[in-house]
């Protein structure tokens, strides 16, 4: 049965056994304090408020059928997957695969690569773990959505203006209609992230939907 939730630029209808979603990136070093991005000096009480209202929308999903899909960003331990340009990039002496406080940052097994504990997995949903900032860079996303027939995304994680946009318009040019809840994705930067919701709904929609968790709640329980 098709669900409806009210968003912008209008209302977003959806089918929960052809809709997935999507949770990018939630992972120790970008939100817990002392990880990676604290460190970059970064505001993590921003991202942190994303946890309890994601949390609520994924028990949500998981019990009206919804595909989940987590994404986690990182590379092999060799570095092999990691384009020169992505480790040269911000010339710092902190940079992926170096030595932080939660192990080699943004590597593959290490402690700030995880997931954070309120949001884990549970055994059997997908973990995708890409090396870029789109979750259809270099992963198989694309084929395990259209052997399951999805048509539709909920776009949830961080950050809003990167990995969640690129995402959105990965899957947008692909021919995905992705709904952003704008209380389930977060930045660190404030301004990055309203304006980057915007982008999302402007001009009738030009690569998406925005709403808000609430909305979605209503419809799925
Ligand atoms: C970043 C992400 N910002 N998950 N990663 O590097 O948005």
């Amino acid at each position: 049965m098709a669900l409806t939730v009210p968003a912008s630029p209008y209302d977003f209808v959806f089918e929960p056994t052809r809709t997935a979603l999507v949770v990018i990136d939630m992972q120790r070093d970008f939100l817990e304090p002392g990880g990676f991005g604290e460190l970059l000096g970064n505001d993590v009480s921003e991202l942190a408020r994303v946890v309890a209202p994601l949390r609520a929308l994924l028990d949500a999903a998981r019990d009206a059928g919804l595909l989940v899909v987590h994404t986690r960003e990182g590379h092999r331990p060799d570095l092999s997957d990691a384009p020169p340009s992505k480790l040269a990039r911000g010339g710092g002496e902190l940079t992926i695969g170096s030595h932080g406080p939660k192990g080699r940052i943004l590597i593959r097994g290490e402690e700030g690569h995880d997931i954070v504990p309120e949001l884990a997995p549970l055994p059997g949903e997908v973990v995708l773990d890409k090396p870029g900032k789109g979750a259809f860079h270099a992963t198989d996303l694309e084929l395990l959505l259209r052997n399951r027939g999805i048509e539709r995304l909920i776009v949830t994680g961080v950050t809003t203006e990167v990995c969640v946009h690129t995402t959105v318009r990965e899957a947008n040019d692909r021919g995905y209609e992705c709904l952003v809840p704008g209380d389930c994705v977060g930045s660190y930067f404030p301004e990055f992230h309203e304006v980057g919701l915007r982008m999302i709904a402007a001009q009738g929609g030009i690569f998406g939907w925005v709403g808000h968790s609430q909305d979605l709640l209503d419809v799925l329980t």
